[in-house]
């Protein structure tokens, strides 16, 4: 009887398993831009770019393409990534990662260290990768397609995609560069990644830019440099249209395509989650959708060449992943592969005392283009409450350390505890807005007391607010939208951060932060 019923369950167990059906977009919110997927051995690997944050292009894995882990990220060292001065609109543009012969390669542009391309290796990607290979092929968003022993690399060097061989170990460029395809005439046809199929070489980019009119197009050859002949049935995938015209998803494109085990066929893309207005503050994320690719035929996508937030469509079988806890403490003495600083952090700031985080404070404030003592994850929700308790240890009026809701150098919104004159603290709510800095307000703390910043938010507000014995006051809420990629500009999205920032140079202020919360309303 007892065997009966095992038989029973793992039956039922396995029709779950082979007919899961249907997932919720996106696959990895919150600033998550220009995804790019591979398939090795166990699973699927994925990449985003990272822009003037270190340490650069977040390395995420997956057994079904739906449930994604971080795992790492491809440049950890200073050596592989110098972001000085980079901001929003700098650093680390488009990754691609790609899985060749027991190799993972991780290709991109470094536009905030002479725009040039470089590639990194390692056969164990939850390791380390290897020094940059620098390229000689400029443009931007490089890709590579390996066959037959040789190693192809595509970028954009801007109106067009141009294609050579290299050598991916030394970097030497074998053939010259050439034009293979422009796209159908949108602008900035960008984003180009290469697959064979059927005896055909496929070619697809995206085209009308990152904003509203971003679309997926495709072309494809009989040779590898050409002629490239364009769908006829393009965009396959575009939200600049009727059907989509009211959906909260928009943005669609920078894709990649992979074949999944059971030889079903994913596209990975970039889009947002618009507010009203077409605004956004979580960054571009990744989407998931199906393709359907019969033999000799072009790719469609997702039936319709839009996607949804609820996807009902057949999957793989699911496995999901362990979730992070609501509350991130310090304890383990080790910040997660999630975690964030601003251009490369001067690694003696940021300490683990007593189970705390202890950020030491230096004069570099969070408007400077510079690194900050600042260290941040993302804010991957609308409705959410972030929280942190934080003590200043601080002998200079105008030392200050806390909470920063952080678009870019130019926007963002901070709530702090600072030093005064008399030996007393203050809860400040600052917010800055590009030429603009505005001291919203200050409460003077009367007594020695345990504090928790508390911020909230929903699509069109963040509440700001601490807490002190148990009781919440809340001090004043901000509109979201002026912190959004159309007003404050730059590729990136909404870091919640901690942060430490002393009046002068001889200041020895820290702050020990106890945890932080993030939890998703
Ligand atoms: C990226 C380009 C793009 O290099 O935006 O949306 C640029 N697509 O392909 C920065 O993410």
């Amino acid at each position: 009887m007892q065997n009966i019923r095992l038989y029973l369950f793992s039956f039922v167990f396995c029709v779950i398993e082979i007919f899961a059906q249907g997932y919720e977009n996106p696959v990895i919110p919150g600033f998550h831009p220009d995804p790019s997927v591979c398939k090795a051995d166990d699973g699927y690997y994925l990449v985003n770019s990272s822009f003037q944050y270190f340490p650069g292009v977040p390395l995420f894995y997956s057994r079904d393409l739906v449930n994604w882990e971080q795992i790492s990220n491809c440049l950890t060292r200073n050596s592989q990534l110098k972001l000085d001065g980079a901001g929003a609109g700098g650093g680390i543009y488009a990754p691609t990662i790609r899985y060749d012969n027991g190799t993972f390669y991780m290709i991109t542009t470094n536009v905030s260290d002479g725009g040039r391309n470089f590639l990194v290796h390692t056969k164990d990607p939850r390791g380390e990768w290897s020094e940059p290979v620098w390229l000689e092929q400029g443009g931007i968003d490089p890709s590579l397609y390996f066959e037959d022993g040789k190693c192809y690399m595509v970028s954009n060097p801007g109106g067009y995609i141009v294609l050579c061989e290299i050598n991916p170990m030394t970097g030497e460029q074998l053939t010259p560069s050439r034009k293979i395809w422009s796209g159908t005439g949108g602008r900035y046809p960008e984003g180009p990644h290469i697959y064979k199929k059927d005896g055909w070489y496929y070619l697809l980019i995206s085209e009308g830019g990152t904003e509203v009119a971003h679309s997926i197009t495709i072309a494809r050859s009989r040779f590898i440099d050409g002629p490239y002949i364009g769908n006829p049935a393009n965009p396959i995938l575009t939200h600049a249209c009727q059907a989509a015209e009211t959906n909260q998803i928009q943005g669609t494109g920078h894709a990649d395509i992979v074949e999944a085990e059971d030889g079903s066929w994913w596209m990975v893309c970039l889009a947002y989650r618009a507010m009203p207005g077409f605004h956004h503050i979580l960054g571009r994320e990744t989407f998931l959708a199906p393709v359907r690719w019969g033999k000799n035929a072009w790719p469609v996508v997702n039936g319709n060449g839009t996607i949804s937030l609820k996807m009902d469509v057949p999957t793989l079988p699911l496995y999901p992943v362990a979730e992070r806890p609501e509350k991130i403490d310090f304890k383990n003495e080790v910040l997660s592969s999630e975690w964030v600083h601003l251009q490369n952090p001067i690694k003696e700031n940021y300490r683990f005392k007593n189970g705390n985080l202890r950020l030491m404070a230096t004069p570099v404030t969070l408007n400077q283009w510079k690194s900050p003592t600042f260290v941040g994850i993302r804010q991957t929700d609308f409705d959410m409450e972030a929280a942190t308790s934080v003590s200043l240890e601080s002998k200079n009026a105008g030392d200050e350390a806390g909470l920063t809701i952080f678009m870019e150098f130019d926007s963002h919104y901070d709530l702090f505890l600072q030093q005064n004159n008399d030996n007393t603290k203050s809860v400040v709510l600052r917010y800055k807005l590009g030429e603009m800095e505005h001291i919203e307000k200050v409460v003077s703390l009367t007594k020695k007391a345990d504090i928790e910043l508390n911020i909230k938010s929903d699509i069109s507000y963040y509440y700001f607010g601490y807490t002190v014995d148990g009781v919440y006051h809340e001090i004043g809420k901000m509109n979201t939208r002026y912190l959004s990629s159309e007003t404050a500009g730059g590729f990136t999205g909404v870091i919640i951060g901690l942060y430490a920032v002393s009046a002068s140079e001889k200041s020895n202020a820290f702050a020990d932060f106890k945890y932080l919360k993030y939890k998703a309303e």
